[in-house]
């Protein structure tokens, strides 16, 4: 089988919470790999904004373009529609390859559930020997970072490849096998570049392990040459980083903003970063260059939480770089998350008093892992999995979670985003006070949130969530017979509006 005629299908399972509006990167990267080893790619993201599929979809595309290979990214929320989406494809004859966050840290599961192997880490440098061992031209134990079962059913894990160390040495991602209306055709839908791979934080609840610890980075040439080249290409003007935490080597910040300012591009652009490392020199010098909005996990507004996750920064660094980055006319965007196993509704009110505090200058984000969810190969997951019974949740029923939806859940916890789900999965076996502190955590969100919009919207709105949390409290059928019609308008409203 020579990789000019073979195909390769690179997949992301569907998922009822992600609404992507641009394809993922990790697809993109692998697709330019593969192509410049003249493979025939085709990306297929389930989750695509404007045509998002179900596993019956993927596999009749998958039946009809009929390719040789296909490689799934799995990451731990969706993996349980990965692992379906493999027993589904199985049939179809293609070798099945797994990658990804998920498998990475469990390579071993995978191949319980219908793949043929797992590439482990970064898979630019092992997807084309990968595909050349599944397809018998190479041993497979010379592929480094590969996991597979030989012929008597035996796991071999070879050793992990290592890291790539030159990223200006890899391709640029493979943006033209996008097909746009998939994505809802937005400005943002080639806005994402990432820059840099690694963060040495320690952070206990973080599943970050992929990219190691070390801070490895693209050149500020190459960074700003890819911005061009997509405004040039694509017309885009703002851009979005992916990097966990951007300004890490502050030099190559200051040259990349260095060159955005001298050549007058004009591109505003968003990053993600931590508290502890900007200062005011950094803060300046980004928002010179267009740095519009910097999204900074602050985690916790309690001191002793702050210290059992090991996050860099304190309180007191919170509290002079949240205004500090508004000052200089960049959104500051914050990250919290509540439910620590060690908290109490007292431990939650330390970080609803900081929460208070910034509200004049931030826009918080509310987002699943916004209540613990303790994601396997954290030490989070290793403290407390005896203890809570967390034994592979990811596969289970009873903690599954994925977004609520008007079907199953009350409008309060389907509007705040995902609370809902991952408190029905209950992991740390919250009190019911507990429970109440959440819903106070994600209510001073919105509110604060909404206070952007309006004070006729703002106090609808919560006017609307109130009743809901309270008459589900009451009854969970009278909740839904008062909310049926509101929402069929919805519904209805929604529908009409364009694929
Ligand atoms: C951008 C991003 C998102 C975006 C995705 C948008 C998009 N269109 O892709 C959004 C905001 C939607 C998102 C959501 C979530 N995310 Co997220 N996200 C990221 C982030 C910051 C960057 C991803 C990225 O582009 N990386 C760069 C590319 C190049 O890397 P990659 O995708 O991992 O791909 C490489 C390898 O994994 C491998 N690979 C990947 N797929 C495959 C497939 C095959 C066949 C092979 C061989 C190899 C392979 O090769 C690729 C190239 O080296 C990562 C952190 C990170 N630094 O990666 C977290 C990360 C992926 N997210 C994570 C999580 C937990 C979430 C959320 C649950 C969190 C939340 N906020 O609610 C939700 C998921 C919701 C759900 N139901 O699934 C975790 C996943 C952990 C895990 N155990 O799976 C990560 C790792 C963050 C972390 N440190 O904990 N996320
Ligand atoms: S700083 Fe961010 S990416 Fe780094 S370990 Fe902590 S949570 Fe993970």
């Amino acid at each position: 089988m020579s990789a000019s005629s073979t195909r390769v299908l690179l997949l992301y399972p569907p998922s009822r919470s992600q609404n992507h509006y641009s394809c993922p990167m990790g697809m993109l990267m692998l697709g330019a790999v593969l192509e410049k080893a003249g493979y025939e790619v085709r990306l297929v993201d389930a989750n695509a904004m404007a045509k998002r599929l179900t596993v019956e979809q993927v596999v009749d595309i998958a039946r009809q373009w009929q390719p040789d290979f296909i490689g799934i990214t799995l990451v731990t929320p969706l993996v349980r529609e990965g692992y379906r989406l493999a027993s589904a494809l199985r049939p179809l004859g293609a070798k099945l390859l797994a990658g990804g966050p998920h498998a990475t840290i469990l390579p071993e599961e995978p191949l319980e559930h219908g793949f043929d192997a797992v590439v482990v880490g970064e898979g630019e440098l092992t997807i084309v020997p990968a595909l050349e061992a599944l397809s018998g031209r190479r041993p497979k134990e010379s592929v480094a970072g590969l996991v597979y079962c030989d012929a008597q059913s035996e796991v071999h894990r070879n050793p992990p490849p290592p890291l790539i160390e030159d990223l200006d040495s890899l391709p640029l991602p493979a943006r033209h096998l996008v097909n746009a209306a998939d994505f809802g055709d937005t400005p943002d839908l080639h806005a994402h570049i990432f820059t840099s791979r690694g963060c040495p934080g320690r952070c206990a609840y973080c599943a970050g392990s992929l990219f190691g610890k070390k801070f490895r980075f693209r050149s500020a040439d190459a960074v700003v040459n890819e911005m061009i080249a997509l405004h040039r290409n694509y017309g885009t003007r703002h851009f979005y980083f992916v990097d966990d935490a951007m300004t890490m080597d502050r030099q190559r910040m200051r040259h990349i903003c260095q060159r955005l300012i001298e050549e007058k591009l004009g591109f505003t652009w968003n990053m993600m970063t931590r508290i502890d490392a900007v200062n005011e020199e950094l803060l300046d010098l980004v928002s010179r260059a267009g740095c519009k909005q910097i999204d900074y996990g602050i985690e916790s507004g309690n001191p002793a939480t702050l210290k059992q996750i090991h996050k860099p920064h304190t309180v007191e660094m919170v509290r002079r770089v949240v205004p500090m980055t508004q000052r200089y006319g960049i959104q500051p965007v914050g990250f919290f998350i509540v439910g620590f196993p060690w908290e109490d509704p007292t431990a939650v009110d330390a970080t609803l008093g900081l929460m208070k505090e910034l509200s004049p200058y931030i826009v918080f984000q509310p987002a699943i892992a916004s209540v613990l969810v303790p994601f396997p190969g954290t030490e989070i997951y290793e403290r407390f999995e005896q203890q809570y019974g967390l034994d592979q949740w990811w596969l289970s029923d009873q903690r599954s979670y994925d977004a609520p939806s008007y079907e199953t859940h009350p409008l309060y916890q389907v509007v705040m985003n995902r609370m809902g789900a991952v408190l029905d999965a209950d992991f740390f076996h919250y009190s019911p006070a507990m429970k109440a502190k959440v819903h106070e955590f994600f209510r001073l969100m919105y509110a604060s949130n909404f206070r952007r919009r309006g004070l006729a919207f703002r106090t609808l709105a919560l006017m609307a969530l109130d009743v809901s949390r309270r008459l589900h409290q009451l009854s969970p059928r009278l909740e839904r017979l008062v909310f049926r019609i509101p929402l069929a308008v919805r519904r209805r409203w929604t529908s009409r509006l364009p694929a």
